[in-house]
């Protein structure tokens, strides 16, 4: 399937797809139809047995600069409320595989909030990671006070939020939103070789564990717990869990069949 805004990788690498957000002009700004595109080819990808994890990636000069603002611009709260942005985003959160964000330069506003969607981050040094939102009269809508208030500490999250400072990759990993900054020629590829390595694991014990991860945010320790404890006794229902484990014993590298 063709998209406008987007292009779809189904094999970036062996097992890995990426998507890559395609309007450089416009610094990658989310319109509805990109984001349309990107739920709807996500969701395509969730359901293919060839791929295992997912690369999210921009351009050198942009993640993505934020939600459209021109097309924002002249929308009333009911408008808003109609359109629902919300189902795409919420769709793009139940997406059972990993994906991973390679962030390079901007990823503000709606930008900084997709890559906080995704389950992990790989940056270039040039990435600069911001929620403006204030300084064009709003604030947050899609997350940005909430994971990054998670991720980073109230301190770092308020100043952010309040003043539309913008982080470098650096503070952004220093302060845990991110996982790993390298040189603006290798984040892709470093991206890719994060995805790889997630996706040489059993897909379903994968698919458990990032769910358990993200309960996390739902739920007190106690219920998380126990949340955790389900999926982990599942998993001993699997072929996978017995190729593991006899793999080890046996010395040799594991070979998982997704069941
Ligand atoms: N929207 C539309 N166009 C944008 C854009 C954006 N967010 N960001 C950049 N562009 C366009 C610029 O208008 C310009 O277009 P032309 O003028 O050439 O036609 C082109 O991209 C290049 O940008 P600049 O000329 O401004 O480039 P500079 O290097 O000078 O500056 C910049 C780069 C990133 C600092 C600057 O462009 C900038 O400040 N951009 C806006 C950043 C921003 O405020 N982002 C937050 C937007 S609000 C929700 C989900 C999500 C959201 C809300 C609700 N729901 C689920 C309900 C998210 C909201 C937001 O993200």
């Amino acid at each position: 399937m063709s998209y406008e805004f987007i292009v779809v990788h189904e094999e970036l690498a062996p097992l890995v797809a990426g998507v890559q957000l395609n309007r450089p002009k416009e610094l990658n700004a989310l319109n509805l139809q990109l984001m349309g595109e990107l739920r709807s080819a996500l969701e395509k990808l969730d359901s293919n047995d060839d791929i295992r994890s997912i690369v999210i990636f921009g351009n050198e000069r942009a993640f993505a600069a934020g939600a459209d603002i021109k097309q924002m611009a002249g929308k009333g709260a009911i408008d808003m409320l109609k359109i629902d942005q919300f189902s795409t985003w919420d769709a793009i959160r139940r997406v059972k595989k990993p994906i991973i964000a390679a962030v390079s330069g901007f990823a503000l506003g709606g930008g900084c909030e997709l890559t906080m969607l995704c389950d992990m981050i790989v940056a270039s040094e040039t990435a600069q990671f911001g929620q403006p939102e204030i300084s064009i009269g709003v604030m947050p809508g899609a997350g940005g006070t909430q994971r990054l208030t998670r991720a980073v500490g109230k301190a770092r999250a308020m100043e952010m939020v309040l003043t539309g400072n913008f982080i470098s990759a650096q503070e952004a990993k220093e302060a845990g939103l991110i996982n790993k900054v390298v040189p603006v020629d290798l984040y892709l590829e470093e991206a890719i070789k994060l995805a790889q390595k997630v996706s040489e694991k059993s897909p379903i014990a994968v698919q458990l564990a990032k769910e358990s991860v993200l309960k996390s945010f739902d739920t007190g320790l106690q219920e998380g717990l126990f949340f955790e404890r389900k999926n982990f006794y599942t998993l001993f229902a699997t072929e996978d869990q017995k190729e593991g484990m006899a793999a080890f014993i046996e010395k040799r590298k594991p070979e998982f069949k997704n069941k």
